[in-house]
């Protein structure tokens, strides 16, 4: 008989590890844990949402999605980790699962996420490609319905934020947008994971206006900072994206927002710069713990509200 090794929390894992862990977790927890197929990726890998908690429909939900850039390898070793921690449902997380559905996205941008780890470990986009140019991939950051292409994008595809033939042309939007619309009822927040930065950002990302839940939305992002930064002192910033980091149409998380998405967050995990996108294995622990109380924060606060 095979012998089953553990799934590692504080290493980088490949697609095929992340399948393997997610077909086990459902095996292992079938009350807790159900692994949804939202649809293929354009090279036709299945992208798995875990539902993680309640499973009652009528309870609140909390979309979270990482590794919507395919590079941004700590993005996905987090949606790992948090499911780990609800699994664990240990001190305060106990209270979040029995009383809320997580529906975890562990990689959106699967095809680009694999491309890293065989071709070019600073790859960005999905790897579709395009119609009449010799690039490939759009950026699912910019490939949202909303102000679709305006403003920190490129129509051009060969660019790192091309925005693709139209809003939602691509395969990999369009299966998480559907899954959103079609549980619209019951996600009350929706957070997504890239690095880096340390920053926690919240709508709007397509213009400076301020967003019409701005002064709530700022309380929280304050909150959340204050736990992530309590563990080991790392500094963040937060605030609205376009103020923030530079402003950015077709956004996910402006999309969720105009959807009636009140709670939209977006984390620009470790580090400031130094390792960037290569952060070190060393770091995964450490920024998954911080990050973890940032997210009950907010899971807490949409609870009670
Ligand atoms: N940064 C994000 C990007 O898509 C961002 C910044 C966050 C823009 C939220 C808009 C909304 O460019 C990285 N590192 O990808
Ligand atoms: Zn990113």
């Amino acid at each position: 008989t095979k012998k089953s090794k553990r799934h590692s929390y504080t290493k980088y894992n490949t697609w095929e590890k992340i399948v393997e862990w997610t077909s086990k977790l459902t095996k292992k927890y079938p009350n807790l844990v159900q692994r949804i197929d939202i649809g293929k990726s354009v090279e036709g890998r299945p992208m798995y949402v875990l539902q993680v908690g309640n499973p009652d429909s009528a309870t609140k939900a909390i979309f979270m999605d990482c590794g919507i850039h395919a590079r941004e390898w700590i993005s996905p070793a987090f949606c790992q980790w948090f499911v780990k921690e609800l699994i664990k449902g240990k001190n305060n997380i106990r209270e979040l699962v029995k009383s809320l559905t997580f529906y975890i996205l562990p990689v959106f941008n699967i095809d680009g996420y694999v491309w890293t780890w065989t071709e070019d470990r600073m790859w960005r986009k999905n790897r579709s490609p395009s119609e009449d140019a010799k690039c490939v991939g759009t950026d699912l950051n910019r490939n949202f319905n909303i102000s679709w292409c305006d403003i920190g994008s490129s129509d051009e595809p060969c660019s790192e934020i091309y925005c693709g033939a139209a809003a939602e042309s691509e395969i990999e939007t369009k299966n998480v947008a559907s899954f959103i619309r079609s549980h619209v009822d019951s996600i009350k927040a929706y957070i997504s994971f890239h690095s880096f930065s340390q920053m926690l950002l919240f709508p709007f990302s397509y213009t400076y206006e301020l967003a019409p839940d701005h002064k709530e939305l700022d309380e929280i992002a304050k909150g959340a900072v204050a736990e992530l930064q309590g563990l080991y002192g790392t500094s963040y910033t937060y605030g609205p994206s376009a103020s923030t980091i530079y402003p950015t149409a077709g956004s996910s998380d402006d999309w969720a927002y105009s959807l009636g998405i009140k709670y939209s967050f977006t984390f620009e995990l470790r580090d400031e710069g130094k390792k960037g996108f290569l952060l070190p294995q060393s770091q995964i622990k450490a920024t998954c713990q911080e990050t973890t109380l940032a997210v009950a924060y907010i899971a807490k606060y949409v609870l009670d509200h």
